[in-house]
């Protein structure tokens, strides 16, 4: 009889990557570099880089943002973790919500989880009013519908108004 490698479950989940400062395009590739690697996962499919502009607090530096595709076996908490380690690793400093930042990583879904609590919303709670996130992910899956939103592209339609430009494929 043929033994499967692993029999841990695999979980299906989506990951935005964004940066805009010290060399963001850099941070960005390194960063996709630093998931490929992670413990316990797998990289499936990463989006194209976007040049993007600030959404929320708009007085600083465009963004490069993209999104890719995992598999993991470790659990959401676990997971968030692990992208928070690499955050600090890459030597992010948080100051304020939503200030510049050398390597944001954010869970954007995780399987169909809905889940709320102090250290985790799922989906990502801002993602289906943000087209650097839509956009890159939508290249990935084109009918991803977001639990309790409903589908990417109707989301997309409606930011719309959100400058960003494909730059580069990852
Ligand atoms: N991240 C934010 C707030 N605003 N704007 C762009 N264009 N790209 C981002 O990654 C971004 C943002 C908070 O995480
Ligand atoms: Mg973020
Ligand atoms: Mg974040």
């Amino acid at each position: 009889m043929i033994l499967p490698l692993h029999s841990e479950p695999v979980s299906q989940v989506f990951i935005a990557l964004g940066s805009n400062l010290e060399n963001p395009l850099s941070q960005v590739r390194r960063g996709m570099m630093l998931l490929a690697g992670l413990e316990h996962s797998r990289l499936v499919k990463r989006s194209s880089l976007y040049r993007t502009a600030p959404v929320g607090h708009i007085d600083q530096p465009d963004f490069i943002n993209a999104v890719v595709q995992m598999e993991t076996s470790l659990t959401p908490h676990h997971l968030l973790d692990a992208l928070l380690e690499i955050e600090r690793a890459c030597g992010r400093v948080r100051t304020f919500p939503n200030a510049p930042r050398i390597l944001d990583l954010d869970i954007l879904l995780f399987e169909n989880l809905q889940h709320n609590d102090t250290k985790l919303v799922l989906p990502h709670p801002r993602m289906h009013e943000r087209a650097f996130v839509l956009q890159p992910l939508l290249e990935i899956v084109a009918d991803c519908v977001i639990p309790g939103r409903g589908s990417a592209v109707a989301c997309l339609a409606a930011c719309a108004e959100q400058p960003l430009e494909s730059i580069a494929s990852s």
